[in-house]
């Protein structure tokens, strides 16, 4: 939107719909610096008529603090040749400014596609006239090839693209993800922390800073707003699990829900039915859905951090260590008022409130089977061994080490001390000279196996004492 400068003439600022429109809202505007008057109308009728509809007057105080903001249902207005203008009072000052900002036409209705996802569109106009940087946008980060750069992204190894609905253009062809319009301060969000995007997934910087997904460089993952779960799941094969989530809910509001994707087959998207190979996940319970948890409560009128925990039933026949998962939270049902939207993709249009995370960690058992662990002295030095029976997925080790009784760790290695057996399950015998040693002194020494996802896992401590010498003088007769 215009800025508008007044010069002693009424001046307006007209915004062209084109498509469904149910409903628009102001931002943080418009503020008007004096106690003039600034309509907000709508024109409907043939060939652009004058038949406007003043929607709304606004008198901002004599300050450029206050802004204001509105809502507007405009669906009475739906028409191919509606307009918005924002219109300037005729007295407002020839030192008076006026900025009108952050102004969304939402549509509320979903019209079915043929594949029952609803109209691809979710745009944001005008937030051009405020000077500060101002996104207001959220999304998922997980891989998604259907992206703005038209680049093929990666969801795990040996090639398995990532299809997962994470950008909105629908242009693109793919499915349109998650996008939720945050507002300072009353947005309820998942965890406690959100970031805010612009734009797209992969378009204009983001708040934190780097996009959320980098299609060019292969590089998703990068929301810095992803807490809701904990860091570290164990996902056994057709056993049901719990996972804890912690939503914020700032103010009081209506109901929230909180779905669960999880790419249970590896595949690089959350829409398999389980029921058709090579895309069956079935458990002997009966055949799984990747949505996992759907549509869990957050009671009406919750306010503050909220603890919830979703069970669902883990599918990992391969014992992979790797897996995508989803967590949304939204004030709509999914499947419901928004239309179908199983596979973790977004209704087609930025929803009010709420947060998307995608997760992507190690969820499997630990790399490494340690049989044994061990540290003595050993000459001047102290020598720590130890033994592992399988190291699946193992990178390396790292070496860990204090004084007994002190605070901190230090490593003790330089590199990663390299896997004798990786990817393997079979295991090896590992000696590690720390001469850097005082005698008399007792340390502790944690070994930490990380695997191939940069996951650590530290296993001990164990304790030597470094051995004093004595040297004995010898003689000349
Ligand atoms: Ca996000
Ligand atoms: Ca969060
Ligand atoms: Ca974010
Ligand atoms: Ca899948």
């Amino acid at each position: 939107m215009e800025g508008c400068h007044n010069d002693g003439n009424s001046n307006q600022t007209v915004v062209e719909l084109v498509g469904d429109v149910d409903d628009m809202e102001t931002g943080d505007a418009p503020d008007s610096s004096n106690h003039d008057g600034v309509a907000m109308s709508n024109q409907t009728g043939g060939a652009r008529g004058s038949n406007w509809t003043q929607l709304g007057r606004f008198a901002g105080p004599a300050t450029d603090a206050a802004y204001q903001s509105a809502s507007y249902d405009i669906s009475g207005y739906m028409a191919s040749n509606t307009r918005i203008r924002f219109l300037s009072s005729s007295s407002l000052g020839t030192r008076d400014y006026l900025y009108v900002d952050n102004v969304r036409i939402v549509a509320a209705a979903v019209l079915a596609n043929d594949d029952g996802r609803g109209p691809d569109y979710c745009f944001t106009e005008g937030e051009t006239e405020d000077y500060l940087y101002d996104p207001t946008l959220e999304f998922g980060d997980a891989p998604d090839s259907t992206n703005n750069e038209s680049h093929s992204m990666a969801a795990y190894g040996g090639g398995v693209l990532g299809n997962f609905p994470t950008t909105i253009n629908p242009a693109l062809g793919g499915p349109v993800g998650m996008c939720h319009i945050l507002r300072q301060g009353t947005t309820p969000f998942l965890g406690r922390s959100v970031t805010a995007e612009n734009t797209d997934a992969d378009r204009l910087a983001d708040s934190d800073p780097l996009y959320n997904i980098l299609p060019l460089t292969d590089q998703p993952n990068n929301d810095g707003g992803d807490d809701a779960i904990p860091s570290r799941l164990i996902l056994p094969h057709c056993q049901a699990i719990q996972v804890p989530f912690t939503a914020t809910v700032p103010v009081a509001t209506g109901a929230l829900y909180v779905n669960v994707w999880v790419d249970w087959n590896r595949d690089g998207d959350w829409g398999d039915p389980g029921t058709h190979a090579p895309d069956q996940v079935v458990c002997p319970g009966g055949p799984l859905s990747e949505w996992a948890a759907q549509n869990l409560l957050i009671p009406a009128g919750t306010t503050g951090v909220y603890h919830g925990v979703a069970t669902i039933t883990s599918y990992n026949p391969t014992g992979s260590t790797q897996v995508w998962m989803r967590v949304t939270l939204t004030r709509q049902q999914v499947g419901a008022a928004d239309g179908p939207r199983q596979d973790g993709s977004g209704p087609g249009m930025c929803v009010d409130g709420g947060e998307t995370e995608d997760h992507f960690r190690d969820y499997g058992p630990t790399a490494v089977k340690l049989i044994s662990l061990a540290a003595a002295a050993h000459g001047k030095a102290i020598q720590v061994t130890w033994e592992t029976a399988s190291e699946v997925d193992n990178a390396g080790f790292n070496l860990y080490r204090r004084e007994a009784g002190r605070e901190a760790y230090a490593r003790v290695n330089g590199g990663l001390i390299p896997a004798q057996a990786p990817g393997q399950e079979q295991g090896a015998y590992y000696a590690y000279l720390d001469p850097d040693v005082t005698p008399g002194v007792a340390y502790e020494y944690l070994l930490e196996d990380v695997d191939l996802n940069g996951t650590p896992t530290s296993h001990g401590p164990v304790v030597a004492t470094a051995p004093y010498f004595i040297f004995l003088p010898l003689l000349e007769r």
